[in-house]
């Protein structure tokens, strides 16, 4: 398998599952976003947006996060980080696979143009205000879900690399986790593990 990376970036939830699976990789490393090698009409041709992560496995190519999260467990997990359909934690299992990129991560965008993509004369103070209110406000409901749990769906799964995560990316972005208690708590849990710790590290 082969694994289109760029460091602080999405692609970092599936490095991190693969560590947590064991599975093997190659990796095609961008420096970053804003690297010109991510513009690249070859990169392009893999990746039509020219973003990251894309994997690659034999003749399958998917180049969206929580699809390539669904696709490793589903075809490498061996039954491990997904809850079985017949468990009552595969609901929560699939609203949470989703959640962080379908809720949490709009509001990042909105952030991330307003305070590095955008020219300083285009930026606008309210933008990004009303980004960091829309991303506490995304942040509430997993703070309430996570009362009397330590993971999004029963043991750690692919859930957590996608909407822990983005969770992850708030508090790096600097969202006050006061009032969120156990989110916070979550959080702390998730950056010990051993394997996002190694995939920070590519
Ligand atoms: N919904 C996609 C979003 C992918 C995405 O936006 N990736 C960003 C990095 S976090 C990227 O590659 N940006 C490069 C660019 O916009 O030039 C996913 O979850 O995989």
């Amino acid at each position: 398998m082969k694994l289109y990376h760029a460091p602080n970036t999405r692609s970092v939830r599936s490095a991190w599952l693969m560590h947590e699976l064991g599975l093997d990789f190659d990796l095609r490393r961008f420096e970053g976003v804003g690297d010109p090698a991510m513009r690249d009409p070859d990169f392009l041709k893999i990746s039509p947006n020219g973003r990251v992560p894309v994997l690659e496995d034999g003749d399958v190519r998917l180049f969206e996060s929580a699809a390539i999260a669904e696709y490793l467990v589903a075809r490498h997990g061996g039954g491990r980080l997904a809850p079985d359909v017949s468990s009552p934690e595969f609901p929560a299992y699939l609203q949470w696979l989703h959640y962080g990129e379908g809720m949490i991560m709009g509001p990042v965008n909105n952030y991330v143009v307003e305070t590095v993509i955008l020219k300083p004369e285009r930026r606008s103070e309210e933008h990004v205000n009303r980004a960091l209110r829309l991303m506490a406000k995304t942040l509430h409901p997993v703070d309430a879900h996570l009362e009397g749990r330590d993971y999004l769906a029963g043991e750690f799964t692919a859930a957590d690399t996608i909407t822990g995560h983005a969770c992850i990316v708030c508090k790096r972005i600097g969202i006050d986790f006061a009032s969120m208690p156990r989110l916070r708590e979550y959080v702390e849990r998730l950056e010990s593990r051993p394997a996002l710790r190694k995939a920070l590290s590519i």
